[in-house]
């Protein structure tokens, strides 16, 4: 009997689920360009062409297995605009055959394929999104009951259930976690190696045909479409991550939590994009990583890092998407209601480092990690701004955002606004820390040392209002307890200056 499988643009794995017992004798494959996955956020160019390319040259993978593969186009004239309504041609067309899907990564698009489904007589089966090495029901026993949900135990759980990093049932090197080693800031420039850059690609015919189509129907969309340089397909991803194990990895962990002005990339993978749209396979990754630890090729403390981000803080965050949905997306616990500044889309502010993580978001749709917690999130937490425009900028800004990882990391991780459900107290932190971990301050129209003057780095004053604002939250709290006793220590006209200043920071953010 005919069956009819929908691929999602962030499904493109070969062994998706969904296509596993697929036969090109009974199975019909749907793929859609429409304009309600691209209007749903504000889409970065680079991350609408990486999606369409990416599904092009996986139809066409598919195609060359036998399959027949419904491809819609954006600028296809009979396009109705949204994956139901396309699921809804699909299947009229082919006299309603049953429907499977793999689940996909956002509450939204479950919903409204639900919701298409249960309208018509269709037989609809969601299939369990096995890429992630967590499942989600496995998860929910793993936090059930659990006072506190807190990553480091979960990874523990990994660790052992995939025999990663293991060494006679003890963690390799005899810790867990080695993160203590990972935060040297990185020497200046003549001091240092040149840092590689990560792989780029030049485009094919079929990525040259999909930057027009963006270029023609997506003209305001945010950010540089070009130059392109992603990879579309797994073999590609595949050399770009190698190429990452060789020229990123032995470094990855010493500077992992580093800055650097003109340094869009420094030692980081540059892989979710390719994790999270399904051109490379996590478990494969850290394989690869635990490998080059014990053919001596990279350090314990540089693969245990990069090992425990994939195998923990991802499917960590997926388990915490999925368990605290669909409320979570509307939480604000920290009352936070400023408007998101014109300077995350423009970088058109004094402040360096916002201008140099948004001028290089504009270029690649990519921050490392640091630049996302600690400069456009901490930015974001100290000055109150709203988490849903927030979370709606990440949502577009960044070509590996989708909701299932962008949520918890800027909601819970990077704002606080779930009130703590995973992270114990916010990654609140004042210039000095930005001063320490980069060069950003060198060469910015602010002073990291001055709280109170005509130069007072932002970040310094917006960091005692935020702390003095939310007073009666974090007081008691153990580990903020040194950062109350600071404030009672400093002087009132001290801390009333620097309330000052931030009101006036808030009032108008885009002046600074
Ligand atoms: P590396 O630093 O080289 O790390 C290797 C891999 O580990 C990454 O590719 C990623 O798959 C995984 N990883 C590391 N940290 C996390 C994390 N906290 N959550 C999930 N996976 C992680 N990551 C996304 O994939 N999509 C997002 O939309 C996203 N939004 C974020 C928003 C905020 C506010 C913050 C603080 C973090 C966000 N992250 C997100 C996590 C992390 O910043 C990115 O995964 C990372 O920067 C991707 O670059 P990389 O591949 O060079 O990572
Ligand atoms: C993000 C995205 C965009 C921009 N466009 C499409 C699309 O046209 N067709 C499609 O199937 N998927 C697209 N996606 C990815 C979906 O939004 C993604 O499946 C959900 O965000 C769930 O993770
Ligand atoms: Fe950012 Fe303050 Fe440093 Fe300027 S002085 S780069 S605003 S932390």
């Amino acid at each position: 009997m005919l069956e009819l499988v929908l691929v999602l643009g962030d499904q493109l794995s070969p062994e998706l689920s969904a296509l596993r017992n697929a036969d090109p004798g009974r199975t019909r494959i749907l793929m859609a360009e429409v304009q309600g996955e691209v209007r749903y956020a504000p889409h970065h160019a680079k991350k609408l062409a990486f999606i369409f390319a990416a599904m092009r040259h996986h139809a066409e993978a598919l195609r060359s297995k036998g399959f027949a593969v419904d491809y819609v186009t954006l600028d296809d004239p009979d396009n109705s605009g949204t994956l139901s309504g396309e699921l809804e041609r699909a299947s009229i067309r082919l006299g309603r055959p049953p429907v499977r899907i793999t689940e996909p990564g956002e509450w939204r698009v479950r919903a409204e394929i639900d919701t298409w489904a249960s309208a018509r007589t269709v037989e609809l089966t969601w299939l369990e999104d096995d890429r992630f090495l967590c499942s989600t029901a496995e998860f929910q026993r793993w936090a059930k009951g659990r006072k506190g949900l807190r990553m480091e135990h979960f990874y523990r759980v990994m660790r052992r259930r995939h025999d990663l990093l293991m060494e006679a049932g003890e963690p390799a090197g005899g810790r867990w976690n080695f993160d203590p080693d990972n935060r040297e800031p990185l020497p200046p420039p003549l001091a240092r190696a040149p840092i590689a850059q990560p792989m780029q690609f030049r485009p094919d015919a079929q990525t040259e045909a999909v930057l027009d189509l963006v270029r023609r129907t997506c003209p305001d969309a945010f950010g540089d479409l070009e130059p392109f340089w992603f990879a579309v397909t797994p073999t590609a991803a595949r050399r770009a991550f190698a190429h990452f194990l060789r020229k990123g990895l032995p470094l990855f962990g010493d500077h992992q939590d580093a800055m650097a002005s003109g340094e869009d990339f420094l030692y980081h993978a540059v892989i979710s994009i390719y994790l999270n749209a399904g051109l490379l396979d996590p478990l494969a990754c850290c394989r690869a990583a635990e490998d080059a630890w014990r053919n001596g090729s990279a350090p314990l403390n540089a693969v245990e890092g990069f090992i425990r981000q994939i195998l923990g803080w991802r499917e960590f965050i997926r388990g915490i998407y999925w368990l605290a949905m669909p409320g979570y997306a509307e939480e604000n616990a920290l009352d936070a209601d400023l408007p998101l500044p014109a300077f995350y889309w423009s970088g058109d502010t004094g402040m360096r480092c916002l201008a140099q993580t948004v001028a290089g978001i504009r270029r690649n749709a990519y921050a490392h990690h640091i630049q996302r917690l600690m400069v456009t999130g901490n930015f974001a937490l100290l000055a109150g701004l709203e988490p849903k425009a927030v979370c709606d900028w990440y949502l577009g800004v960044f070509a590996d955002a989708y909701e299932w990882v962008e949520l918890p990391n800027t909601l819970g991780m990077a704002l606080h606004g779930d009130g703590g459900l995973f992270a114990s107290k916010p990654y609140a932190a004042s210039g000095r820390y930005i001063d320490r971990m980069s060069d950003y301050c060198q060469g910015c129209r602010y002073d990291p040392s001055d709280a109170t003057g005509e130069q007072a780095c932002p970040f310094n004053y917006l960091y005692w209002d935020f702390i003095a604002r939310h007073r009666q939250r974090f007081e008691k709290h153990p580990r903020m307890a040194m950062i109350y006793r600071n404030l009672t220590r400093q002087k009132p006209e001290r801390v009333q200056r620097m309330r000052e200043l931030a009101a006036i920071a808030r009032a108008d953010p885009d002046a600074l």
